[in-house]
């Protein structure tokens, strides 16, 4: 069994989507372990972007993720990691699919960072990692 961290952005916050994205979590037939919801530290969410530290969208991202409270939310299943970023569709909201989180619920904002609702961990070592960073 794998877990992995979901956000709910503060866009999703916001806009009252945290029981429509958790209901197609568990619709799926994933599991919600723990759930938090906090404003992050600025350092926190640093660490949780480092990978994308250097790039043009970096700093908008950082101040995006400051501008509201995120939900967190460690979710399980098979094979969870992969499946939730398909239900959750490609970063672009304007052209994830239709049928996925962001391609039924995320579009362009016309501004400098993607509000595209959710974040979902990539690998089996970044789940690691975040899940010890926003749950630790
Ligand atoms: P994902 O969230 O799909 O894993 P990512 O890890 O490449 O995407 O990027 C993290 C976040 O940064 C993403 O959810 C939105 C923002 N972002 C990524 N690429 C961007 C770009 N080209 N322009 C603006 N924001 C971007
Ligand atoms: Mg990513």
């Amino acid at each position: 069994m794998q877990s992995t961290l979901v956000l709910v952005k503060p866009d999703g916050v916001q806009r009252s989507l945290i029981g429509e994205i958790l209901r197609r979590c568990e619709a799926k037939g994933y599991v919600i372990e723990d759930l938090k919801l906090f404003s992050p530290p600025k350092e926190l969410l640093e660490k949780h972007y480092q990978e994308h530290e250097g790039k043009p969208f970096y700093e908008p991202l950082v101040e995006f993720m400051l501008s509201g409270p995120t939900l967190a939310c460690k979710l399980s299943g098979e094979r969870v990691i992969e499946g939730f970023r398909s239900l959750a569709g490609t970063t672009d909201p304007t052209t994830a699919a239709p049928g996925t989180i962001r391609g039924d619920l995320a579009r362009d904002w016309g501004l400098n960072v993607q509000q595209n609702l959710v974040h979902g961990s990539d690998s089996e070592e970044s789940a690691a990692k975040e899940l010890a960073l926003w749950f630790g």
